[in-house]
């Protein structure tokens, strides 16, 4: 087939999308390309959204989420809140291969990176320090809370839930402050000549949020999925909303039902518009003859959302979709 291999990935980290094209040109596996790729991000730090150094929590610690599926044998390999471990897809991929297991979270999966023989390195640096200090100055905006008054006896957190809140109705505290410029997961898709399909993603989630937070990323169905008789497809944006709706799963599933892929993606995001029509994301879709698309909410702070190709060495910007 002409159209392949094909790697597709959100955003312009065209970094990743090379250093994944690499592998496939040099006959590795569609596994390997997404495990490098989204590596590459991780090292570079793509967008301080990925990888380590970005997106502290409200302790200052940066933990990473990352989830790897092999299409051909539905093996999902993933690990969430991950601490002091920097190549979060990596140790994905090992609890796909080394592991009965499908989800690893928070310090043992830490643990088990260890024990792979994986770097313990802090996460920290000096911007992820002065991204938590701006925000402790600006006495914590409680950003992922609902419903809850600041303890008044500290200058920061904890919250408390409110009383008399009537029905849910929504506090003014909430302030979600998630826009573009904070969430840019890498979302991986390679297929090769033979129509093997896989996907992955990497990220550090959401700036400021509770620790212990796990976004859509690692999950299967929401952050990314692929069955290679289909195709796969990923998602970005706010992982919160979105892990609700498992709009990479759907996406393939419109595809296996048809749709093309580009409104297989829109039809994810349509989906879930329909509950939280501000909501912000993306999806990025490709089948296994190699058709690819996306859509993005083009809700306010997301209207440019941009991914990746490359195919006869093509790198394509979308500014809508
Ligand atoms: C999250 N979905 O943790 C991720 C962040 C993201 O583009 O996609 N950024 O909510």
């Amino acid at each position: 087939n002409s159209e392949l291999p094909l790697v597709i990935n959100t955003w312009s980290f065209r970094n990743a999308t090379e250093a994944a094209w690499r592998v496939l040109e040099a006959g590795g596996s569609v596994l390997d390309a997404v495990e490098k790729g989204s590596a590459q991000c991780e090292i570079d730090q793509c967008d301080g959204s990925v990888g380590y150094g970005g997106s502290p929590d409200e302790n200052g610690e940066t933990t990473l989420d990352a989830m790897i599926m092999n299409g051909n044998t539905m093996e999902v390999g993933a690990v969430a809140q991950l601490r002091r471990i920097k190549n979060a897809i990596g140790v994905a991929r090992a609890v796909m291969e080394h592991t009965k297991h499908t989800f690893l979270v928070g310090e043992s999966a830490s643990l088990f990176a260890e024990s792979m023989g994986f770097m313990r390195e802090d996460l920290t640096t000096n911007r992820s320090r002065s991204i938590h200090s701006k925000w402790l100055d600006q006495s914590c905006q409680p950003n992922y809370w609902k419903n809850v008054v600041p303890d008044a006896s500290k200058s920061c957190g904890p919250y408390h839930p409110m009383k008399g809140v009537i029905n849910g109705k929504q506090s003014h505290l909430q302030q979600k402050k998630i826009n573009v410029h904070n969430h840019d997961t890498i979302g991986m898709i390679a297929i090769d000549k033979a129509g093997n399909v896989a996907a992955g993603t990497s990220t550090n989630g959401a700036t400021h949020k509770i620790p212990g937070r796990v976004g859509d990323s690692p999950i299967a169905g929401a952050g990314a999925y692929a069955d290679s008789s289909v195709g796969a497809a990923s998602a970005t944006g706010d992982g919160d909303i979105m892990m609700r709706f498992l709009p990479s799963y759907q996406a393939v599933e419109y595809m296996r039902m048809g749709s093309d892929p580009t409104a297989a993606c829109q039809k994810a995001i349509v989906r879930i518009q329909k509950y939280f029509p501000n909501f912000f994301g993306a999806v990025i879709c490709a089948n296994s003859t190699g058709s690819y698309g996306a859509a993005c909410s083009k809700t306010p702070g997301f209207t440019e959302f941009h991914f990746t190709v490359f195919r006869l060495g093509l790198s394509q910007p979308l500014d809508e979709a």
